[in-house]
């Protein structure tokens, strides 16, 4: 790439050129987010995709929620800026070894996680996300079992607050798991009007400390409705930066590891995205994401119903 070139001049006139709508998550980088047509959950982005009329979705985020763009639209063309921006969720969980274990429990409900592949989707028989899996199993009928995947401390989460017995695939997203609960009982000291907002990702010696447990749309709506002005939020951290944007006048800490510092909130697959790799996905139409029409028949069967379930 010529390095005198304006690369948010360029990917705006190839999103008009191409007809192109621009979908991030809250934890790409900040300038994605203010570049972005859309900013939000996976539920949000994944509603925008199914009802936009732009003719190229690209999806800054990780891989399986670009393809689950492209299971509620097929006709479009899904692109996505890094074709390795994966999900430790997803490499968890496995389609071999997810149906031997549907298989196991003959009798459950398989309630899945939208951090999977569009394999697993298939196997599953409802999808969730985690601002409406309590919504949704709450739905569900009570005298039956539930298989949860992939994530393992969302599930027992979940289990907790529902009060439905849960069998759980044994999985966990990297940055979640690395917040450490000593060093933010230490964070909590240091400041004592800090309120502490936590992913349902996080292991349950973290939310134990939580003044507010949610998805990301839930801690961004909690965070601004308080009156309070300074949050320790344990979750990916760049969803400060629509917080900061947002309230500008409180202050937001990143949760610490183990090592007492914030690197650990970073996530790695979300940040391989960047303006450059925009510019050239729509310069080059790649990589850009296809799946197969009879794993998108069967992976859209239980997205429909997330949706159908969720409204
Ligand atoms: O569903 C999502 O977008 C993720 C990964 C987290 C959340 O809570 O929104």
């Amino acid at each position: 790439i010529d390095p005198s070139l304006d690369l948010v001049a360029e990917i705006n006139r190839l999103r008009r050129e191409r007809n192109a709508v621009i979908l991030a998550h809250y934890y790409q980088d900040g300038e994605i987010q203010d570049l972005a047509d859309f900013v939000g959950d996976s539920l949000d982005l994944s509603r925008k995709a199914a009802a936009t009329d732009a003719d190229v979705i690209v999806f800054c985020g990780v891989r399986f929620m670009g393809e689950v763009a492209k299971i509620l639209s097929p006709t479009k063309t899904v692109l996505i800026p890094d074709a390795d921006a994966g999900c430790s969720l997803e490499e968890s969980c496995r389609p071999e070894a997810f149906r031997a274990f549907r298989e196991r429990h003959p009798d459950h409900i398989a309630v899945t996680y939208i951090n999977c592949s569009a394999e697993i989707k298939a196997l599953s028989d409802v999808i969730v996300t985690s601002s409406n899996a309590e919504a949704i199993l709450r739905q569900l009928p009570a005298d039956r079992p539930i298989l949860f995947a992939p994530d393992r401390h969302l599930g027992s989460y979940l289990a907790r607050i529902s009060g439905r017995e849960m069998t759980l695939w044994p999985g966990s997203c990297i940055i979640h798991e690395q917040f450490s609960e000593r060093e933010l009982v230490k964070l909590k000291v240091r400041h004592p009007n800090a309120l502490v907002a936590a992913h349902p990702e996080c292991p349950e010696a973290v939310l134990l400390h939580a003044d507010h447990v949610g998805s990301t749309r839930a801690i961004l709506d909690y965070v601004l409705a308080s009156d309070r002005t300074e949050f320790i939020i344990a979750t990916e951290q760049h969803i400060i930066h629509q917080m900061t944007k947002a309230a500008p006048h409180k202050t937001f800490l990143p949760a610490p590891g183990a090592d007492g510092g914030c690197s650990c909130s970073n996530c790695p697959f979300m940040a391989l995205n960047t303006l450059e790799k925009i510019y050239l996905c729509l310069v080059n139409d790649a990589p850009a994401i296809t799946v197969p029409e009879p794993l998108r028949l069967e992976a859209l069967r239980p997205l429909e119903r997330m949706l159908e379930m969720s409204r």
